[in-house]
């Protein structure tokens, strides 16, 4: 949001500490994951980052709206949140799948710019 300046409040959850304010935030996200984004603008509460991604890439980056640009950005926040999570949060993947999707990764972005 600070990169496509969109002005926004921080707001810091400490869901361990289980306080009214942690609990509260059970109706943003039933699941108590963070992060949500909560839009005054239009009342739209929504979790899950990559859903969060793509509705501001949408609604707030008005520079894109190419077809071919939205669906590279979609490629990469559903590679991120499908198979690099997987990849990085499931031990049994972690040691197999890691430095693979890594290197590639690096070699990909060593030859063209990060967009
Ligand atoms: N797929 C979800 C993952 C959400 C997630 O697992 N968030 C972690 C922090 S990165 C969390 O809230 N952990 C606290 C908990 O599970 O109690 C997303 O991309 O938003």
């Amino acid at each position: 949001m600070s990169e496509k300046e969109i002005p926004y409040e921080y707001v810091n959850i400490d869901l361990a500490a289980r306080k009214d304010f942690a609990l509260s935030y059970l109706e943003v996200n039933p699941f108590g994951k963070l992060p949500a984004l909560k839009d005054d603008s239009n009342g739209l509460v929504l979790f899950e980052s990559g859903a969060i991604l793509q509705y501001l890439s949408e609604n707030y980056a008005n520079e894109i709206n190419d077809p071919v640009t939205c669906a590279s950005i979609d490629q990469w926040i559903l590679f991120a949140n499908s198979t690099l999570a997987i990849t990085l949060f499931v031990p049994s993947n972690k040691e197999r799948e890691f430095p693979r999707l890594i290197g590639t990764l690096n070699d990909i972005y060593t030859k063209k710019k990060f967009w």
